[in-house]
């Protein structure tokens, strides 16, 4: 039997082509000592750059949080990604520091959906890890979410650190340090991640949305 090798390598290159994901990653760790959430929902009461004698993961810097007052479930968004098609994979973690295994308080990691022009557009949850770690000290949680866009309605990720402190406090015994994301999709051309060092002015980011979008145009659908 006879192969065409003219056929065939065609075939193999647009195989390798259609196989290659882009890959963009942005971490932050509080390090330049002013930046402390991108924007937060519930009742969250202070957060803020801090340095010893406060908990620290790595290098001088770590976030505060203080749940105040004290019901619910304060919600500290820590990474803003937008410009986000079906099918992207985000993962995302952190470093949060618990001392009080099996108890509140204690942290999660969970996510939403909003729109790429405003951080605050709630567009339904994403989930997130049930788990509220060994309570031990530091560790790591995180999580992946496959972006889905609801047919369009959507195109950006909040990455959610949600506090939980016992229900006669105290609410202020919450540290997180470390955050981590990474976006893997086909076409990332627009997908942009912003973290508490990073994220513009509301104002700001709208431009920078308008201008996500003029340059997607040319991109598949
Ligand atoms: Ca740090
Ligand atoms: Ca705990």
């Amino acid at each position: 039997m006879r192969i065409c090798i003219a056929t065939v390598l065609p075939l193999l290159g647009l195989v390798c082509a259609s196989a290659q994901a882009e890959i963009i990653t942005d971490s932050y760790g509080w390090e330049d000592g002013f930046g402390t959430i991108c924007g937060f929902y519930g009742n969250l009461g202070l957060a803020e750059n801090v340095g010893a004698p406060d908990p620290v993961h790595s290098g001088d810097r770590s976030l505060h949080l203080v749940e105040e007052p004290i019901e619910g479930t304060p919600q500290a968004y820590l990474a803003f990604i937008t410009g986000l098609q079906d099918g992207d994979i985000i993962d995302a973690s952190f470093w949060r520091f618990d001392d009080s295994p099996g108890a509140s308080p204690s942290v999660r990691i969970w996510a939403h959906y909003a729109t790429s022009d405003d951080i605050n557009s709630y567009m339904g949850s994403a989930g997130g890890n049930d788990d509220y770690g060994p309570g031990e000290g530091w560790d790591q949680t995180g999580w992946q979410w496959v972006f889905d866009s609801d047919a369009g309605a959507r195109d950006a990720l909040v990455i959610e650190c949600r506090l939980y402190s016992p229900s006669e406090g105290p609410g202020d015994l919450f540290w997180v340090d470390d955050l981590f994301v990474q976006v893997e999709g086909d076409d990332l051309s627009g997908v942009r991640i912003y973290n508490p060092g990073n994220i513009p002015a509301p104002g700001a980011v709208v431009l920078l949305a308008l201008a996500g979008l003029m340059g997607r145009r040319t991109r598949r659908r």
